[in-house]
């Protein structure tokens, strides 16, 4: 059997696109986050709840692991707390 994983991408232009993210429980998740311009504050993503700080350098997409182990809504934002996102993992 191959290994399942979900890949999902977000692209950040002044906000999250999609600002919603899905992710199916019990299967391993990373999320592929590109900064595309310079518009608001988003050069640092960061959770509290997912344990996660990461700078985003212009167009180059970075990696996040997220863990699917639980159920549950997790926000994310920018360093400054303006801008937000979610997962769901359900
Ligand atoms: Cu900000």
């Amino acid at each position: 059997m191959s290994k399942m994983k979900q890949q999902v991408q977000v692209t950040v232009a002044g906000n999250y696109s999609p600002s919603v993210i899905e992710l199916k429980q019990g299967i391993p998740a990373e999320i592929l986050v590109t900064r595309i311009n310079t518009q608001g504050c988003l050069e640092t993503i960061h959770s509290s709840e997912m344990d996660f700080e990461t700078d985003l350098p212009l167009n180059e997409p970075q990696t996040i692991t997220i863990s699917t182990d639980k159920v549950g809504e997790y926000a994310f934002s920018c360093g400054m707390d303006m801008v937000f996102g979610k997962v769901v993992v359900k």
